[in-house]
């Protein structure tokens, strides 16, 4: 058994390339993951399976992206006590509303903590936050990221002070 404190489920391969800056963003703070195809529709028993048996596995909390009648973060929530975080995958047809009202919209009882359509790596920022309640190391290097943030920010802000709106858009 390794060890594993996020599981990353999506329902297709096609979602992978989204939800890869989730697993991008585990890799940058060093926090070990699994990350599986399974789909709420095609494959439940496997889904249900993976939802029952992550916390005997050591994992902590749990990442579900799917699109369409995206049911994948709901039904891994209705099988875990562990907090299942969701990923609304954008689609063709709807552009993800669909998949963002089916992840958001749980019924009283079995949250899903849903993030922005195609918001994979706040998914990953936010397991990171749920873990770093008890690890203070893993506290540290999310602090270093958001300090890292408000420096971009800064930094944009001076050069416009420095350049005027013109010529910051002309060397954008
Ligand atoms: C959902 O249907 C998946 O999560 C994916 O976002 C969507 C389309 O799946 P594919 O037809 O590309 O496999 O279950």
């Amino acid at each position: 058994m390794d060890s594993a404190k996020v599981a990353i489920v999506m329902g297709s391969d096609s979602d992978l390339p989204i939800m890869r800056a989730a697993c991008d963003f585990l890799d940058e703070m060093a926090v070990p993951y699994r990350v599986y195809i399974s789909s709420a529709h095609r494959l439940p028993e496997k889904t249900a399976e993976i939802a029952k048996t992550a916390e005997a596995e050591g994992i902590e909390v749990l990442i579900a992206g799917a699109g369409g009648a995206a049911h994948l973060a709901g039904v891994i929530a209705a099988l875990t006590v562990l907090p299942v975080i969701g990923v609304p995958i954008r689609s063709a047809a709807l552009s993800g509303v669909d998949s963002l009202y089916s992840i958001v919209q749980m019924p009283s009882g079995i949250p899903v903590a849903t993030v922005a359509i195609d918001g994979a790596k706040n998914a990953a920022i936010l397991a990171c936050q749920i873990l770093a309640v008890k690890d203070a190391a893993l506290r540290d290097k999310l602090r270093v990221f958001k300090a890292e943030l408000a420096a971009g920010v800064e930094k944009k802000n001076t050069r416009l002070q420095e350049l005027g709106v013109e010529a910051y858009l002309k060397n954008k």
